[in-house]
Formats: structure tokens, C-alpha cells, sequence
């Protein structure tokens, strides 16, 4: 007999009542319980999830609630070739999109919700992305069998009681269903109903197929969403930069997962860059809006941060290991005899033995890595030294510069800016990285990642840059767009450029240029930094390398890598807008001009 419903609902939403209601018996769950974010309910939880080996505590005093997890060893990452866009004509969801029937998809992913709760306890977890009070924010509920999720989704979103007070009785929320099943990586599948703003997800428990908010409704939903109301939800990092006068201008910044976004959201400026400050508004999803003063806004609708473990340190992130040092989650790293974690990468020696994330025990001679290179820290944003007095700001943060960038070897220079918004556009649309472990499949190609969207756009690319084009025509005074690429080789195969703290300058580079203060050259892809426009003092990178490798435009690269984009553009199809191919045809001309 199941006892739907035992508590008394802490609503009155009739909409989210008998929803929940037809959920909990198509999954045929145990019993419901409502979750209201409190202190006392996160104590209990952690308690039962400890108990049934859901998670382990980790040692009280060297990390204060802290608690690990493993997933399923074939569970690790996104699963992209599972994802889809279930809109009822196949054209609304593009040829960057799996696609199924919704009739289909609720018929398939129904079938392995039916009966996946018996004996199991079905969490309603209500959460609010965007700041509580807001009228940017969306509402969101996620039904799930999983505790790990609801001990993540405290931490990434604003939850419980909050939101159902923010929802008050609107019928307006999006719908989230999630059950772990049985983890069969066939029965495992990520579908988005933007047409229902509807969300089920089954058969994984890997935060980016399960944490709803995330990916799920703050890109893929919310980028519909955004186009049918007019803004952006964008795969982004938000920073503020403080100038030694004491200014400060925020970035936002799409990179694909594994390129950088939390290292640069909490940049430490190197030594030689005195008086300048950094700080962190969010560090993977920015919602940006068109503001009554004609410029555009950005908000970070998440609260935490799920952060990507391996290679982070004491050096490259000090603000991320702060930030992880009480109430994280830590997700298939490793667990070291005294009760504290380790991944390739972190300060220090390797330990001597641990229990690696697949379970086993572990030592620096196994010939295997200790934690997944996709093994994750779930973190309160709250915690992180560097967070931005204005990361809650309702109006969130005005935006000077959008800076695009993907992981490449070779063609990309270290920074250029578009010549206007048209010519941004088609540089984030025609971005390209090499792949990395944070999806399933080959790591280190190089594909298109429109936007760093390729993933997130929760409808056709086309009409995708459509918008983005569209917006541009909305904001009287918009954001100068750059295009940046920290991972530039030379020809020993060696990272060209230090990266981490010293992108500082990059970005420094960045916010004069929207000043007016900064000088530049024109080239044929945009303009480049002229001499000595960029300070080098303490980066070892000479001004020649700057000019001659990290700034070089070659001429046969580029004409190779316009031909390469010319096949991306054509699987675009019709709704490709006229102005992007004109931006394509102009570069080949201006390359072929010889400038
Ligand atoms: C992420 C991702 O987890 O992009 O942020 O995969
Ligand atoms: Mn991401």
C-alpha cells in the first residue's frame, strides 16, 4: 500500500499537488517527503544517506560536513548521445540536438520511471534559480529517489521553503523528474520538454544529468525560454574586475566544460599585478537581460559551484580550495586513510594509499588515477573568499566584455576583439574546442561549440545566433565581444601561454579596450593587442613570443579553419541567419586580401 502524500503538503499549489501526486504512483514510491532546506533536514539526511552507503562522512575536523561519493563507474559524466530535445515538430530542436517525439519520450523514460521508487522514498525538492525576490528568477521542483541529489541541490540552488513561497499557487515551475532506476546505462536517458517546461531524467546519477537546476532548466529549458522572453541564458562565467583606482568592471565569459570557467571566475592577480582584485559573481551559467539603461545585465541563477577536482591547487585556484574546505560534496576523487580527499593534481605528494573512486584500494603504483579526471566538488558559493558583494544582486552585474574561448593547439591567438556585436556573434558561433572528459566519448578533438552552448541550447542553433543577433539590436549600449585561447602550443608541444593567475592581464587588456583605453591593431579576424599593450612584468613570456606565437595570425591555418567552420555552418541549414554566412565570406575575403 503506498503512502502517498503522509505528510500534510506544505502548500496549498494545487498544480504542484496532484503533479506530484501522479509521479509518485507512476513511480510507484514509498512514501514522499517534502523538503523544506533546513539545517535540521540537511542533518538528517546526510544521517540516512551515510546509513544506506549513499555517501560517507569525511574526517569532522579537517573538513567540517564534508561527505564523499562514488557514482557507478559507467556513470562519470554527461551522457550528450542520451540528452534530448523532445519538441513535437523535429525542426524546433536543430541539428545540433538529439531529438525524440515527447509522446515517444514520455512513453520510453515513463516506462523505466514505472514502479523505479518501490521501496524507495520520492523527495520533492522545490528550488528557485536566480535570486529569491527577483523577477529574473524561474521556479523549479525536482521529484527525485536520490539523497545524493538532494544534499547537491541545497548546495547548487536555493531550496525548499524559499521557493514554494516564491511560487506561491502559479501553475508556472518547471517540472523535474528524476530516478536513479536501476543505473542501466540503456535505460539512461536526459529529456528536456521545453513545449511542457518539463524535465525527466532517468537511469544516471551524475550531477550533470540529475542536478535539474543546472544544465537541465538553467541552460536548456531557460535558453528557450529566454529567446520566447527575450534574453540570454548562457553557459558563462561572471567576474568582476577591480582596478588599482578601485573601478570595477564585470565579464562574462563562455568556455566549454574543462576549459577554465571556476580557475578564471576566481582568478588570484599574480604578484606583479598589485591593487587588483577579483571578484566572482558565478562560474559556469549567466542569465543577462537588457537593462532600462540600455545595457546588458547578468545574473548567476546557481548558488554553488560543481567544480571540476583534478588540477586544482593551492596554486592555480587558492580561492576553489578555500571555498571546499567545509561543506562540500566530493564527488568519485579519492579517499585517503585519514578521512580527507586527494586527486592528480592537488598540493603535494601523491599519498601513499587510499581507496580510488572506483572503490579500490589505490596506491601511487596501481598505474591507474586515484579520482575520475571528471570527479567533481559540489560547493556553497557562499564560502568562496573572492565571491562578489553583488553575486545576489536581483539586477545582477552590469557587463562590459564577453569573452569567448575553447581549448586549441594551434590558429587561435591569445586574445582579439570582434570588430562590432554582428561579428562577435559569428566568432562565438563558429568557436571550437578540443573535447574533454566531462562528457562521455573521444577526449581531444577539436568540434564546433557554438557559444560553448553546443550541449545547452535547449532549441535550433539557427535560430540560437537568430536571437543573439536580435539582442544586439536591443542594447543601446552593448558589450565589446573577444575572443581568447589560453591554451595556445608551440611546436614542442608546449603550452605557449601560463594561463591561470596571469590571464589577468588578458583580461586587463580586456576591460581598457571597453574603456577606450587600451590600443589595438586591425588584422584580418579582428583586432589584436598592439605592442606592449599587454603588461608581461613577471610572466616569463617574452614580447617577442606574444608577437610572433601567442598573437600570430597565420595566414593557411585561418583559411583552413574557415573551411572548416563553412561545414558546420551548412548543418545549420536554413535558419542560419544571412548575417552570419556575410561574416564567414568577409573573413575569407580580408585573409585572401592578404591583411
Ligand atoms: C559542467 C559542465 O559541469 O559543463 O559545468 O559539464
Ligand atoms: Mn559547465
Amino acid at each position: 500500500m503506498l503512502k502517498i502524500m503522509p505528510q500534510k503538503p506544505p502548500t496549498k499549489n494545487t498544480h504542484l499537488i496532484s503533479w506530484i501526486e501522479e509521479i509518485a504512483r507512476l513511480c510507484g514510491a514509498e512514501a514522499v517527503q517534502w523538503c523544506d532546506g533546513s539545517e535540521a533536514e540537511r542533518k538528517r539526511l546526510t544521517e540516512l544517506a551515510v546509513e544506506c552507503g549513499e555517501v560517507e562522512a569525511l574526517d569532522p575536523q579537517k573538513l567540517p560536513g564534508c561527505l564523499y561519493g562514488r557514482s557507478a563507474a559507467h556513470d562519470v559524466a554527461r551522457v550528450e548521445h542520451l540528452t534530448y530535445i523532445c519538441t513535437r515538430d523535429k525542426k524546433d530542436a536543430g541539428p545540433t540536438n538529439h531529438w525524440m517525439d515527447p509522446r515517444e519520450a514520455y512513453e520510453k523514460a515513463g516506462g523505466i520511471l514505472k514502479g523505479s521508487m518501490r521501496g524507495r522514498t520520492l523527495y520533492v525538492v522545490p528550488f528557485v534559480m536566480g535570486i529569491p525576490g527577483s523577477s529574473f528568477n524561474k521556479i523549479g521542483v525536482e521529484l527525485t529517489d536520490s539523497v545524493y541529489v538532494v544534499l547537491n541541490m541545497r548546495i547548487m540552488a536555493r531550496m525548499g521553503s524559499v521557493a514554494l513561497k516564491e511560487l506561491g499557487d502559479s501553475p508556472n515551475f518547471t517540472r523535474g523528474v528524476h530516478s536513479k532506476a536501476d543505473l542501466d546505462p540503456a535505460r539512461r536517458m536526459i529529456c528536456h520538454f521545453p513545449e511542457d517546461n518539463t524535465i525527466w531524467s532517468v537511469g544516471s546519477n551524475y550531477g550533470g544529468n540529475v542536478l535539474l537546476g543546472k544544465k537541465c532548466l538553467a541552460l536548456r529549458i531557460a535558453s528557450w525560454l529566454g529567446r520566447k522572453e527575450g534574453w540570454l541564458a548562457e553557459h558563462m562565467m561572471i567576474v568582476g574586475i577591480e582596478n588599482p583606482e578601485g573601478e570595477i568592471a564585470y565579464v562574462a565569459g563562455a568556455f566549454p566544460s574543462q576549459c577554465g570557467k571556476t580557475n578564471l571566475a576566481m582568478l588570484t592577480p599574480p604578484p606583479s599585478m598589485a591593487g587588483y582584485r577579483v571578484w566572482t559573481v558565478g562560474d559556469d551559467i549567466a542569465w543577462l537581460r537588457v537593462g532600462d539603461d540600455g545595457r546588458l545585465w547578468a545574473v548567476n541563477p546557481e548558488a554553488g559551484f560543481f567544480g571540476v577536482a583534478p588540477g586544482t591547487n593551492s596554486k592555480t585556484n587558492p580561492n576553489a580550495m578555500a571555498t571546499i574546505r567545509r561543506n562540500t560534496i566530493f564527488t568519485n576523487v579519492l579517499k585517503r586513510p585519514d578521512g580527507t580527499v586527494w586527486w592528480e593534481g592537488m598540493d603535494g605528494e601523491p599519498p601513499t594509499e587510499g581507496i580510488d573512486w572506483l572503490g579500490k584500494k589505490w596506491t601511487p603504483d596501481s598505474g591507474t588515477k586515484g579520482a575520475h579526471p571528471n570527479s567533481r566538488f559540489t560547493a556553497p558559493a557562499s564560502q568562496c573568499p573572492s565571491i562578489s558583494p553583488e553575486w545576489e544582486n536581483p539586477q545582477g552585474v552590469p557587463i562590459s566584455a564577453i569573452v569567448f574561448g575553447g581549448r586549441r593547439a594551434t590558429t587561435e591567438p591569445l586574445v582579439y576583439q570582434s570588430f562590432n556585436w554582428r561579428h562577435g556573434v559569428y566568432l562565438g558561433a563558429t568557436m571550437s574546442s578540443e573535447t574533454t572528459s566531462a562528457a562521455t566519448g573521444k577526449v581531444g578533438v577539436v568540434r564546433r561549440d557554438p557559444m560553448a552552448m553546443l550541449p545547452f541550447c535547449g532549441y535550433h542553433v539557427g535560430d540560437y545566433f537568430g536571437h543573439w543577433l536580435a539582442m544586439g539590436k536591443k542594447i543601446k549600449h552593448p558589450p565589446l565581444i573577444f575572443h581568447v585561447n589560453w591554451f595556445r602550443m608551440d611546436s614542442h608541444g608546449k603550452f605557449l601561454w601560463p594561463g591561470f593567475g596571469e590571464n589577468l592581464r588578458v583580461l586587463r587588456w580586456v576591460i581598457e579596450r571597453a574603456k577606450g583605453t587600451a590600443g589595438a591593431v586591425e588584422s584580418a579576424i579582428g583586432y589584436l593587442p598592439a605592442a606592449r599593450s599587454i603588461d608581461l612584468g613577471g610572466t616569463g613570456v617574452s614580447e617577442e613570443t606574444l608577437e610572433r606565437e601567442l598573437l600570430r595570425v597565420d595566414k593557411k591555418e585561418w583559411v583552413d579553419e574557415v573551411i572548416s567552420q563553412s561545414e558546420f555552418l551548412r548543418s545549420v541549414g536554413e535558419a542560419l541567419p544571412a548575417e552570419i554566412l556575410e561574416e564567414h565570406h568577409a573573413l575569407l575575403r580580408r585573409l585572401e586580401g592578404g591583411k
